[in-house]
């Protein structure tokens, strides 16, 4: 139930390296962590670290300002022209965070050929659907690791919206409807999505396919199931194995796309996925750059 795409998204689905496979050898992605709050707690979250929705846990990225990260941008796509994709992805949630919308402002008036992207829990997606468009965003992730309310109180422990804190299922069932009212807004928008789902054991993988056939349905380019890496309230959950992933992405193939490629990067990361050169020494970027 996929949408067609005209020719400028093929491009930059093409050359993007989290969206399709074959490009993440080719091309490269640039993270400005310029979006530090974030408006729920997931229960595998430690919040000092980066958001495990789309990051490596464990790890702190410094925030930057919105012109801290033009200058990056700046500076990295001089050096690493590969690079075709900017991502906001955190720390927090960058639809939590107003930095994140002057950061796309910023890139897209200096460098409008660049693919903007960005990842989010997608609580606040229907109301900031607008300002995403506004800013060129093309390609958007929201992480949904349930769709039946009782399942997701058991990952979220509450979530802040307008305000107000929402606990267990009531934050729950805010949480989906804005998720999934987001995500077919942003189809119909022409944004192509991907969905992040964090496989925790005996919570939500068997559910997961459930999820997968309902992105069909919104019309999802893309699903990334991420094992859940155990810390915070789910630190005694044992991570799932390689093969309960595998099981589960091949149950869910068949409703949508999977991407079985996913780094786990930092909210700072940058390069090729295989390399996040934010992590590597001034001679050894020399050394590789393309
Ligand atoms: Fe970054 Fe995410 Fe965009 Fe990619 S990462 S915001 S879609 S440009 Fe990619 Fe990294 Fe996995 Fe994310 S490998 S954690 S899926
Ligand atoms: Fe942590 Fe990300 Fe969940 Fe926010 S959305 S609580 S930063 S994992």
């Amino acid at each position: 139930n996929r949408p067609e795409f005209d020719e400028g998204l093929l491009r930059k689905i093409a050359e993007h390296p989290c969206y399709d496979k074959k490009a993440q050898h080719k091309y490269g992605r640039i993270h400005l962590a310029v979006a530090p709050s974030c408006n729920i707690q997931c229960n595998f979250c430690v919040r000092e670290f980066d958001c495990v929705n789309e990051s490596r846990p464990g790890v702190t990225s410094k925030v930057l300002t919105p012109q801290e990260a033009l200058e990056k941008t700046r500076q990295i796509i001089t050096d690493y022209p590969f690079i075709k994709v900017v991502g906001i992805a955190g720390p927090g949630d960058p639809l939590a965070n107003k930095e994140t919308f002057e950061t796309f402002e910023l890139i897209k008036n200096e460098f409008p050929e660049l693919t903007l992207c960005m990842s989010t829990n997608g609580l606040l997606l229907p109301e900031k659907l607008e300002d995403i468009l506004r800013v060129g965003v093309s390609t958007l992730t929201v992480t949904i690791n349930a769709i039946d309310p009782e399942i997701q109180a058991k990952i979220v422990d509450h979530v802040v919206y307008h305000g107000k804190v929402y606990r267990g299922i009531e934050g729950a069932k805010i949480q989906i409807k804005n998720q999934l009212e987001g995500v077919k807004a942003a189809v119909d928008a022409g944004i192509v999505i991907k969905v992040n789902t964090v496989l925790v054991p005996g919570i939500n993988d068997k559910h997961v396919v459930e999820i997968a056939r309902k992105l069909n349905e919104l019309g999802v380019y893309i699903m990334n199931i991420m094992p859940l890496i155990n810390q915070g309230a789910f630190a005694d959950i044992e991570p799932p194995t390689a093969e309960e992933r595998k099981a589960v992405q091949q149950a869910c193939e068949p409703y949508v796309l999977q991407m079985r490629h996913c780094r786990q990067c930092r909210a700072d990361a940058y390069g090729l996925l295989a390399q996040d050169m934010s992590q590597m020494s001034e001679e050894r970027r020399k050394l590789i750059k393309i």
